[in-house]
């Protein structure tokens, strides 16, 4: 049976976290949320939420180990509690809470498919998160024979087991990697492919807006990435044979 939960990961979201939880349980009531190593408070701004909303979880990971790291372990609570798809979204406001059910209806509707949001961005998206992602996509479009229109983007559907054996098939994909690897991986595995947009928004600082994308170090750990799949995939190609991880 399609049993489907909102997967947030956290890493020190401010007050942004605790709206992003309470605009999502204004339209789904199974939620969890996975913190690691936060130091700013955010987590405890969700206890008072947590009598009225018995479908909201959180976990703590005592040390910060990265987005990938935090999604696997809220994914693979979520399949012990019994939830066969996760959609992911960021804890900072940016992904849109109005388009939660129309994503998990996509997913309903094609429970072996990943459902992949594809980014329209608002006036404010600053200009290097808008082309910066461009070569990015262009690589995994290639990787992937188009499949995946936006390698980046956070607000999807994944069929849990199967993204939970993509992520532990590979020592990778733990911190900013993982969106765009685990994309790839699971369209090498023959999975289904659906895009849909969704909005994004860009909060400035005044609004508590925060990322924690460091740009040399994620830019390098993508790199790093992008050198090993373009590997993989030649690698596939000449050779006629799946590679699963690499
Ligand atoms: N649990 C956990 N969550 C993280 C970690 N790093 C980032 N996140 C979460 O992942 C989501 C995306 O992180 P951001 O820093 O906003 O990165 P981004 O959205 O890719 O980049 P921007 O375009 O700059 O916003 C947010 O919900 C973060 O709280 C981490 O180490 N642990
Ligand atoms: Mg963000």
């Amino acid at each position: 049976m399609f049993r489907c939960i909102v997967l947030i990961p956290s890493y020190n979201s401010g007050a942004l976290l605790r709206r992003t939880v309470v605009g999502v349980l204004a339209v789904c009531p199974d939620v969890v949320v996975v913190t690691d190593g936060s130091t700013d408070g955010s987590d405890q701004t969700l206890d008072d939420l947590r009598p009225m909303h018995p479908g909201l979880k959180v976990l703590h990971l005592a040390h910060n180990g990265g987005k990938g790291r935090a999604v696997l372990h809220g994914a693979q609570w979520a399949i012990q509690a019994g939830y066969t798809h996760v959609l992911t979204m960021d804890a900072d406001g940016q992904h849109p809470a109005q388009s939660v059910l129309d994503f998990i209806y996509a997913a309903q509707c094609a429970p072996g498919a990943v459902v992949l949001g594809v980014p329209v961005f608002g006036p404010e998206a600053p200009a290097l998160r808008v082309w910066g992602r461009k070569l990015s996509n262009f690589l995994i479009g290639m990787e992937t024979r188009g499949a995946v229109e936006d390698c980046l983007f956070g607000f999807r559907v994944y069929p849990a087991r199967a993204m939970v054996a993509a992520l532990q098939a590979s020592h990778f994909m733990r911190g900013f990697d993982f969106d765009p690897e685990v994309a790839v991986r699971m369209v090498w595995q023959g999975m289904p492919v659906l895009n849909k947009p969704a909005a994004v928004q860009y909060f400035n600082a005044e609004q508590g807006g925060i990322s924690h994308f460091h740009y040399v170090r994620d830019n390098a750990r993508l790199a790093f990435m992008h050198v090993r799949l373009l590997f993989t995939w030649v690698w596939r190609a000449c050779c006629g044979k799946p590679l699963r991880s690499f």
